[in-house]
C-alpha cells in the first residue's frame, strides 16, 4: 500500500460508537446540541483560552472572522499558505498585500511587513505555518502602531503553546482547522478563539443565520455549524491527542537523525519558548548542494509508492484564478522555497521502518 503524506487520526471504532450512542436517543443532529456544547467547552481547557467558537471548517472560520470584523481595504498576508488563507480575504471583498517569507520558518518576514502599510491596511493576517510560530511580538507590536486587527490562520498549530500560553491566546483571533489531514480532526471543522465578547456575538450570528430564538433574526448570517458527529469524532480524538503527538515527535526525530547532516537538505528546527505539535515535515532541497531537484526526490519517492506532498506550491499570489494580478517577484523567499519544499509522509501510526525507508530512497538522489 502506498505511503501517502499523512493518514486521518481516528479512535477505535467502539470508542466511536459509544460516543454517538446518546445521539440515537435525542435524535439531535446538529444545531449546537450536546455534543456541540461539550466539544467546546474541554477545547477551551485544552487550548488554554478563555473565549472560543466552532465551525464547520478551518475556511469558514478564517472566512466569518474576516467578515465579523467589518473589514474593509488590503490585509497583509503571506502567498506561501494553503488556497484557504488568499481566499479568506478575496471573498470577503478585501484586497491581499503579500508579504514575503522568512526563508527559514516560512512564516511572514517581519522586516518586511511594516514598508508594505498603507492608509487602507486595515488587518495582518499571519500563518503559523507548518504549526511554526510566526514572530508574535513584532506582528503584534506593529499592529498596535498601527491600529490594524490580527487574525492569525493557525490551522496548523493546534494545541500548541508559546511562552507557556496556548497559541490562541495571540493577536485579535486565531483560526484552527480539524479537517481530517491535520494533527487534530473532527472529520471537517474547525473553531475561532477571540478576545472580544462583542466579535464572539458577530461570529455566532454569521454562523448560525443570526437566529436567536424561533421567532427572532437578528443579523444576515450564513451557516457554518459543526454537526454532532463532527463534534464526537473530536471528543474522541482528543482524548489521544499528547500520546498521537508524541509518536509524531519520534517519527520527526527519525527523518531528523537521517536528514540532517545531509548537505542540500534544509529541515525545520522546533523553536524557542514553543511546545510544538509536529504537524508537517517539510524538507527544502537546494539543487546545487544536494544535486537533485525537489520534482526529481518527489518522482523517486512516487516511484516507491511514497506519496510526499509540495506543500505549499503553487504560491497563492500565482494562482490562475487571480489572472497575474500579483507580482510573485515581490516575494522572493516564497518563490524560492516554494519551488524547492517537498513535506514528507507523517502521521502518529507512520512506522519507522517506513521513515527509514523514505530516508533510504531520498538519500538515494543525493549526487
Ligand atoms: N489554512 C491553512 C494554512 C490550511 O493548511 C488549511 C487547510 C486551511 C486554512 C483551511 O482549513 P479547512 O477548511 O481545510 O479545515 C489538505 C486539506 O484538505 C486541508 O485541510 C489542508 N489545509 C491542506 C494543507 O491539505 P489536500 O487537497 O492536499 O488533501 P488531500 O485530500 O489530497 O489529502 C492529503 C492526504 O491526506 C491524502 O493523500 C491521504 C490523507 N487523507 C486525506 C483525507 C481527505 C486521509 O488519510 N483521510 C482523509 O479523509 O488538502
Amino acid at each position: 500500500m502506498a505511503i501517502m503524506v499523512t493518514r486521518s487520526s481516528m479512535p477505535e471504532f467502539d470508542e466511536y460508537i459509544e460516543e454517538i450512542r446518546s445521539i440515537w436517543d435525542n435524535h439531535w443532529l446538529t444545531n449546537m446540541g450536546p455534543k456541540h456544547k461539550e466539544f467546546q467547552a474541554v477545547l477551551k481547557d485544552y487550548l488554554g483560552v478563555e473565549k472560543l467558537d466552532l465551525f464547520t471548517n478551518g475556511h469558514m472560520a478564517i472566512e466569518l472572522t474576516l467578515q465579523a470584523m467589518n473589514l474593509q481595504g488590503e490585509v497583509i498576508t503571506t502567498p506561501f499558505t494553503f488556497a484557504s488563507t488568499t481566499h479568506a480575504i478575496v471573498r470577503n471583498g478585501l484586497e491581499p498585500v503579500f508579504c514575503d517569507i522568512d526563508p527559514y520558518n516560512y512564516t511572514m518576514d517581519v522586516e518586511k511587513l511594516e514598508s508594505l502599510i498603507t492608509d487602507k491596511t486595515c488587518a495582518i493576517l499571519p500563518v503559523h505555518v507548518y504549526g511554526n510560530v510566526c514572530n508574535i511580538e513584532e506582528i503584534d507590536r506593529i499592529a498596535e502602531k498601527y491600529n490594524l486587527k490580527v487574525i492569525y490562520d493557525a490551522a496548523h498549530t493546534f494545541g500548541e503553546t508559546y511562552k507557556g500560553k496556548g497559541i490562541g491566546t495571540y493577536g485579535d483571533a486565531s483560526c484552527f482547522s480539524f479537517h481530517a489531514t491535520k494533527v487534530f480532526n473532527s472529520i471537517e471543522g474547525g473553531a475561532v478563539s477571540f478576545k472580544s465578547e462583542r466579535l464572539g456575538k458577530v461570529l455566532y450570528n454569521l454562523k448560525n443565520f443570526g437566529i436567536h430564538g424561533p421567532e427572532e433574526v437578528s443579523a444576515v448570517g450564513a451557516n457554518a455549524k459543526m454537526n454532532e458527529f463532527c463534534a464526537a469524532m473530536g471528543l474522541c480524538n482528543l482524548r489521544h491527542l499528547d500520546e498521537e503527538i508524541e509518536k509524531r515527535r519520534r517519527v520527526v526525530e527519525r527523518y531528523t537523525e537521517r536528514l540532517e547532516k545531509t548537505a542540500g537538505i534544509q529541515l525545520n528546527s522546533v523553536q524557542p519558548d514553543v511546545k510544538p505539535n509536529y504537524a508537517y515535515f517539510p524538507a527544502v532541497f537546494e539543487e546545487k548542494e544536494f544535486g537533485s531537484t525537489r520534482n526529481e526526490v518527489y518522482s523517486k519517492l512516487a516511484e516507491n509508492d511514497i506519496i510526499a506532498r509540495k506543500y505549499f506550491y503553487p504560491l497563492t499570489n500565482t494562482f490562475s484564478a487571480f489572472n497575474g494580478k500579483y507580482d510573485v517577484f515581490k516575494t522572493p523567499a516564497a518563490l524560492h522555497v516554494a519551488k524547492r519544499v517537498l513535506t514528507l509522509p507523517l502521521y502518529a501510526d507512520l512506522p519507522l521502518e517506513d521513515v527509514d525507508r523514505i530516508c533510504d530512497v531520498i538519500l538515494s538522489c543525493k549526487k
